[in-house]
């Protein structure tokens, strides 16, 4: 049984927490379903707040489980109603995260398993590439899509994203969750073999 908890939400650089745990950072556009899979990978659908209307995770959220692992769940890009202001402030807390925290063992980028990815999608994976990071890229909301379609775009988004794997998912039947937890734990040994 996973211990989840609630740890802080974040609003500026200086309440990052100290590094010490590894971080497994959930990051795309708004209303993707960052909030979503959070909640079915730990099995508690209360962790994260989630809404049908884009925009709901403003802040840095982080939740611990088990006391060992940090799961990090950003604020969407591209929420275009919130204003110039506040969407340049969300991306300078985002770029400072990314720079400041070094215990990030894995980067999930979500990406809308229904399309093409978007052109934020893929000027945020660019961003990402720069910066070294272990990267998966999870497919969400895969339960709208026949298996054929599946495969489709699976090839499609993974051409789209450097030839990375794709990981079909689905927060509301639970596709995909099983590989996505292969890869956080490989990732956190990774990154703890690394340390030692
Ligand atoms: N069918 C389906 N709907 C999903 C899935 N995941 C998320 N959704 C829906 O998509 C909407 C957005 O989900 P959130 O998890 O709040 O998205 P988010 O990426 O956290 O959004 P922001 O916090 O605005 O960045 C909600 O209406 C969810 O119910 C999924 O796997 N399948
Ligand atoms: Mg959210």
């Amino acid at each position: 049984m996973i211990q989840t908890e609630f740890v802080k939400s974040v609003v500026s650089e200086r309440d990052l927490p100290a590094e010490g745990i590894p971080e497994i950072v959930f990051t795309g556009r708004s209303n993707v379903g960052k909030s979503s899979l959070i909640n079915r990978l730990t099995g508690n659908r209360k962790l994260a707040r989630t809404s049908a209307t884009p925009g709901k995770t403003q802040s840095i959220n982080y939740y611990s489980l088990n006391g060992t692992l940090y799961l990090v769940d950003l604020p969407g890009f591209g929420y275009a109603k919130a204003g110039k202001v506040a969407v340049q402030k969300w991306k300078d807390l985002i770029e400072r995260y990314f720079h400041k925290q070094s215990t990030i063992a894995l980067v999930i980028q979500l990406v809308d398993s229904r399309i093409q990815p978007t052109t934020m999608d893929i000027q945020l994976s660019e961003w990402l590439d720069t910066l070294l990071l272990p990267r998966i890229v999870a497919a969400t909301k895969s339960d709208k899509l026949s298996n054929n379609q599946k495969s489709i775009q699976s090839r499609l988004l993974s051409s789209f994203m450097g030839g990375r794997p794709v990981v079909m998912s689905s927060a509301k039947t639970g596709e995909g969750c099983r590989e996505l937890w292969n890869q956080m734990q490989q990732a956190i040994a990774t990154t703890a073999a690394s340390k030692s």
